[in-house]
């Protein structure tokens, strides 16, 4: 599997790219012996991304027709800011049941606090997490197994930044760059 994290960066908002600390990377790989939320004996699944407080779904994964066994295989990135962890917040792998006349069922989430996520950067976490319902005492059949990581944004380098004249973005990335001397603001861009 080739990633470009770049290339998926790129479909978000500037704003958020610059503000962003990190991103969580996710694959959902299946879920097993989810409930049956149509009349025929099966559920439509597929999962929503999100973080738990505030945020909108951030992401969907294909529908897979009647399979209480779905696999997906399919992955997702999700930006992290310092907004969110300062919230507290979770993040929230939601099933739901597709229905084409009604509203989609919730077969089951799994949340996850972010900070916990966030004790291991750079390494991919493989788990399986057994399905809850809206509230926490509820349990739900079934269980998702799914991997996810924490990566670090790499800090801009502000000698760089100075090299390419982004002056500003460069003494805020490192306040102390104004006091050197002028010889010191212009390295070669092998110190990268
Ligand atoms: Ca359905």
């Amino acid at each position: 599997m080739t990633l470009n994290i770049a290339q998926m960066l790129a479909g978000d908002g500037v704003k958020r790219e610059t503000s962003s600390i990190g991103l969580f990377f996710v694959v959902i790989h299946h879920a097993s012996s989810l409930s049956a939320q149509d009349d025929n004996g099966y559920s439509d699944p597929y999962v929503c991304l999100a973080y738990a407080k505030f945020g909108k779904p951030a992401w969907a994964s294909r529908i897979i027709t009647e399979d209480l066994d779905p696999v997906w295989e399919q992955h997702a990135v999700l930006l992290v800011s310092a907004d969110e962890v300062r919230a507290g917040e979770q993040l929230s792998v939601q099933l739901w049941d597709n229905d084409k006349i009604s509203a989609d069922d919730l077969v089951g989430r799994v949340n996850v606090p972010i900070t916990d996520l966030m004790l291991k950067p750079n390494e991919m976490q493989h788990r399986t997490d057994k399905l809850m319902g809206f509230e926490d005492a509820d349990s739900m059949s079934g269980t998702l197994t799914w991997s996810v990581g924490y990566y670090e944004k790499a800090k801009l380098n502000p000698y760089v930044l100075l090299a390419f004249g982004a002056a500003a973005a460069a003494k805020k990335a490192e306040p102390s760059l104004a006091d050197l001397p002028k010889s010191r603001r212009l390295p070669s861009l092998s110190s990268c």
